[in-house]
């Protein structure tokens, strides 16, 4: 029989253990940070020589499909303003800044027959105003601003561009890397497959479910391995860098502890994460991803899988050519085998036969697929170990949005004490995480979502000319947790 006490105590247990903060120090060496990418914040769209990529094109389309009718023309200005984006980390005491490069600014054709110097010297101006300041650059190679050459001829589902990005990268290598020891190749690569080319919510809007997914992610890959094995062959020896790769991912939490249900949640992990990293460490795509795709392409009357295959030599190629993993977190799902099979939809959602849903107890973002879930992350750094292998893994990207109205954003502080706590607890359990990167260091140009969704630890003034930044309440936290090395932010820490 179950007493009024036992239950009381489960009761005090459970709610407990959903909120426990983890109040123990962070490893001294540990790396915080904040992020941004060069089409969110830079601006200067066609200054000094700067070349068209796809998300001018996207902005400057008539109609627009940008929600408010926003570009990235001038976005937080930071092609003109980088010195005191530095300042503010500096107040911030961050260890890192993530930033991206822009391909456009740098080889304005997208080709390296044309190199811009005023592009370049953008770069080592901001590099050395980090070092400056004793703040390491985290340097994404590509976030998502394909140059607009190149997608005329088809952008990532030509194969063309593989050399094309690694020629990029070797500019890029040769220009920076002396004073970079953490490259990322491509930031979510995911997002520019999957919505570039598959369900026209990133720029190029290419409208190509279930095929144009699978070819991108495949020249994504290829890219990444070759643009690897020339730092490896070419640049490791002098400057001792590393190339890692921020894929992002959700938690998928199965609804039921029934096989169906506990299955699909790993299948949908695995078409998540698993498409980009599990060829890069494993090699070769998910087993999942490979039977369930071809079996519905047969059905769907092609007459091979609309997932293209490595041969044999390209799979070795493409393993273990991750020197540490970066991983961008937001959010959880719920998931649920899929009843509804759904054959006659070609597309990369419809493929993994998971139906998703989020809990209406889980607090809400100013962002319509993010919700507040914490213990999300931690689930997902143990999956990302009991999948990979013990890699050391940095924390990207993590932040939540809000509507902009109030430089009190509580909502915010809360949801990095969460998180962090959720990190924490990761390292305790063992998993190999050596950062932690927040998204964003200002509010700036959300993609289709225009200036809507506000991310920042800063506020950015996009009224004014001057794009003045105001630090929000979470700078403060944030500083703190820096400065003391765990969540709580002072000195009653436990050690
Ligand atoms: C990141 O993507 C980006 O790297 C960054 O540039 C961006 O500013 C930041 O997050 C904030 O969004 O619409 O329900 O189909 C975040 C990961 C995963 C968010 C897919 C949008 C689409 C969910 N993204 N998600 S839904």
């Amino acid at each position: 029989m179950i007493t009024k006490e036992v239950w009381l105590i489960c009761i005090m247990l459970s709610t407990s253990l959903a909120t426990t903060i983890n109040v123990s120090r962070f490893p001294k060496d540990f790396m915080f940070g904040t992020a941004t990418a060069s089409y969110q914040v830079e601006g200067g769209w066609n200054e000094d020589g700067k070349g068209e990529n796809i998300w001018d094109e996207v902005t400057h389309r008539v109609p627009s499909p940008i929600v408010d009718n926003s570009t990235g023309d001038v976005a937080c200005d930071s092609y003109h303003k980088y010195k005191e984006d530095v300042a503010m980390l500096k107040h911030l005491r961050v260890n890192h800044y993530r930033f991206s490069l822009s391909w456009s600014r740098i080889l304005p054709t997208g080709f390296n027959n044309k190199i811009n110097p005023i592009g370049i010297a953008y770069y080592k101006n901001l590099i050395k105003e980090l070092r400056d300041n004793n703040i390491e650059p985290l340097v994404t190679i590509f976030h998502w601003d394909t140059p607009q050459p190149l997608e005329n001829l088809g952008g990532w589902t030509n194969e063309l561009i593989i050399d094309r990005f690694v020629d990029y990268a070797k500019v890029v290598f040769e220009n920076f890397g002396d004073d970079i020891t953490y490259w990322l190749t491509f930031n979510e690569p995911r997002q520019t497959c999957s919505q570039g080319y598959g369900s026209k919510q990133k720029a190029p809007l290419v409208d190509s479910p279930g095929i144009g997914e699978y070819l991108c992610a495949h020249n994504v890959l290829k890219a990444h391995a070759k643009a690897w094995h020339l730092y490896d062959e070419k640049f490791r020896n002098v400057q001792k860098g590393k190339v890692g790769m921020a894929i992002d991912t959700a938690w998928f939490e199965p609804d039921t502890n029934s096989t169906e249900d506990v299955d699909a949640a790993e299948r949908l992990q695995q078409f998540n994460h698993g498409w980009y990293a599990r060829p890069l460490t494993i090699g070769d795509y998910p087993e999942q991803m490979k039977k369930v795709i071809a079996e519905r392409s047969a059905l769907q009357g092609f007459s091979q899988s609309r997932l293209p295959q490595f041969t044999q030599d390209e799979i070795k190629y493409l393993k273990d050519t991750l020197d540490y993993l970066g991983l961008n977190y937001y959010t959880t799902n719920m998931a649920l085998d899929a009843d509804d099979k759904r054959i006659d939809v070609i597309s990369y959602d419809a493929d993994a036969e998971v139906n998703t849903y989020q809990k209406d107890e889980w607090p809400k973002s100013s962002s319509s697929w993010l919700r507040v879930v914490p213990w999300g992350l931690r689930k997902t750094l143990n999956w990302i170990k009991n999948t990979y292998g013990d890699i050391p893994i940095i924390i990207t990207e993590n932040g939540i949005s809000e509507d902009g109205s109030s430089l009190e954003d509580e909502t915010r502080v809360n949801y990095y004490q969460q998180h962090l706590s959720s990190v924490k607890d990761a390292i305790d359990d063992g998993v190999n995480v050596f950062g932690f990167t927040a998204w964003s260091l200002m509010d700036n140009f959300e993609w289709l979502r225009g200036y809507t969704e506000h991310f920042g630890l800063y506020h950015v003034d996009f009224a004014s000319p001057d794009r003045t930044r105001t630090p929000k309440e979470s700078v403060e936290y944030f500083k703190n947790v820096i400065q003391y090395g765990c969540v709580l932010g002072n000195s009653t820490c436990d050690n």
